[in-house]
């Protein structure tokens, strides 16, 4: 919020992502009431706080009137925000469809949907369309508002063509595009039918940034046995005309959890929930309920290890918040049913008149609740299946300066890389694994504790999203002054 209305100050720059930070109601014919919505780039961009930022992307709401898009655009220039409208067919089949349905799972290593594996299904193909013609949406309002000088960062995989048509525009302007989520093995890109387009398409930025080294290998080892293009040390060079490729791990605002958990409010809320939970162990998981987070085989995980200890039965609770997302999406509903009935079965096994082994909510928690129970997890549990980086494992060493609980993380987490020194490593499909590791959080003496809370600590507090974002562009810059002297030459 405090970043949304920050006056404009230094370099000017323009985040283009599918979704703004705010999602808009609408409460009358020209009436909208505006709320921040949750999420891992709303989150890092939140300690974005040297430039003079304006996002443009799609508000989350179908707006087919003129009078609707014009109140809108208006209500949301106040926060400096520019929308994209999308028509009801175009979210289906670009969002729903060539996004969620297929590049989200494809670039988290579960493969692509069965019936659409051969490049000729029209469903693919309409996709695949509808994918380009959202993009190319998204760079008529770029151009729009585009100035000269002007850095123009582009997020996520929704986007993959939005350098290239932004290039055709203009070849002078400065592109980066950043990928929120692992890029795969190159083995598993070239399955997909569009594979060459897309990275192509990608490689007209100037600056093509991965959260990890590995995603970055992937990339570049994608584009020389896809398109037959070399690597250089410093990414890929086609035709003498370099795209840079690097690494840049994102961070939180760590400052601002680390605030948060003096505030009154959330020391009311941490009293509550010791005296709520007294005498137990708390364990926490927090993610958005998708296939990748790994939530049935952390709970299974859980399941088993109160199998193997009886002792631990009265004195340990493990609560999941998982916040729903693509509701409409039968997988997602699926997935939802899945956990729901697991959770059922061990409370049922495990529980006593007085007391359950699992708490799990499907809902979002506001901030503050969110620090609270941050503050007081003796153990978190992250055991993505695959995650860019994850923010979850990022939020929770912040919040646990006076706790120091142990972080029991995923191998194939981003994060893993960060992090893997403090945390507790784990391959999130073994659950006979993450049961030992659940043991042997629970029973770490403090000294160890603290030791690793410690360096995982240093590492949130010296590594911010707002140094992120300062990296990025500032090599996006030089990227290009690079460029234009080696041009000179
Ligand atoms: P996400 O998949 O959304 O992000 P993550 O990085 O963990 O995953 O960020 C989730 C954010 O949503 C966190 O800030 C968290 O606090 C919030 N959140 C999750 N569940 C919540 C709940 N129940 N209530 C309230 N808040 C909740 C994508 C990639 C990640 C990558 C980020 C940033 O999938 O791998 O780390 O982008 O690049």
């Amino acid at each position: 919020q405090q970043y949304l209305e920050r006056p404009a100050i230094k370099q000017r720059l323009l985040v283009v992502a599918n979704r703004l930070p705010v999602s808009a109601v609408r409460r009358g014919e020209d009436s909208w009431s505006l709320e921040i919505s949750a999420g891992g780039l709303v989150s890092a961009l939140l300690g974005l706080k040297e430039f003079e930022a304006r996002w443009i992307g799609w508000a989350g709401v179908n707006v087919p009137d003129e009078v609707g898009q014009k109140s809108l655009t208006k209500a949301l220039a106040e926060k400096r925000c520019i929308p994209v409208f999308l028509d009801e067919e175009i979210v289906h089949q670009y969002y729903n469809g060539y996004c969620n349905n297929i590049l989200w799972p494809l670039f988290h290593y579960l493969g692509l949907p069965q019936e659409d594996r051969l490049a000729t299904t029209r469903s693919f193909q309409s996709q695949f369309a509808a994918y380009k013609k959202a993009n190319q949406i998204f760079a008529d309002v770029v151009y729009q508002h585009y100035e000269e000088g002007d850095i123009v960062w582009c997020h996520d995989y929704h986007l993959m063509f939005l350098p290239k048509w932004l290039k055709e525009y203009n070849s002078k302007m400065k592109v980066g595009w950043f990928l929120h989520t692992p890029f795969p093995s190159s083995e598993i890109h070239r399955t997909l039918p569009s594979r060459s387009e897309l990275l192509r398409a990608v490689l007209a930025a100037d600056l093509v940034g991965f959260h990890t080294y590995d995603y970055a290998r992937h990339f570049v080892s994608a584009c020389t046995r896809i398109l037959g293009i070399e690597g250089t040390p410093e990414g890929v060079e086609d035709q003498g005309r370099l795209t840079r490729v690097a690494a840049f791990p994102i961070g939180i605002d760590s400052e601002r959890f680390i605030r948060a958990i003096e505030a009154p409010q959330v020391q009311e809320h941490i009293k509550e929930l010791k005296e709520r939970f007294a005498g137990r162990k708390v364990m926490l998981g927090v993610d958005r309920l998708d296939m990748i987070k790994g939530i049935p085989q952390k709970i299974l995980a859980f399941e088993k290890f109160l199998e193997e200890n009886p002792y631990w039965h009265d004195k340990v609770v493990l609560l999941q918040i998982a916040v729903p997302t693509r509701t409409d999406v039968p997988e997602y509903q699926k997935l939802t049913s899945q956990v729901h009935e697991i959770v059922g079965r061990i409370n049922g096994r495990f529980g006593t008149l007085t007391a359950v082994p699992i708490h799990h909510l499907d809902r979002s928690l506001d901030f503050h609740a969110l620090c609270a129970l941050y503050a007081v997890t003796d153990v978190a549990l992250v055991t993505s299946l695959r995650d860019g980086m994850n923010l979850v494992s990022y939020e929770f060493v912040a919040c646990q300066d006076s706790r120091k609980g142990v972080l029991i993380l995923s191998e194939f987490a981003g994060a893993a890389q960060s992090l893997g020194a403090g945390a507790i490593l784990v391959n999130p499909w073994n659950v006979t694994e993450v049961a030992s590791a659940i043991g042997q959080a629970l029973s770490m003496p403090a000294e160890e504790r603290e030791k690793r809370h410690q360096h995982n600590f240093e590492h949130v507090t010296t590594h911010t999203a707002q140094q992120w974002a300062e990296f990025f562009v500032s090599e996006l810059n030089d990227t290009i002054i690079e460029a234009q002297q080696r041009i000179r030459k």
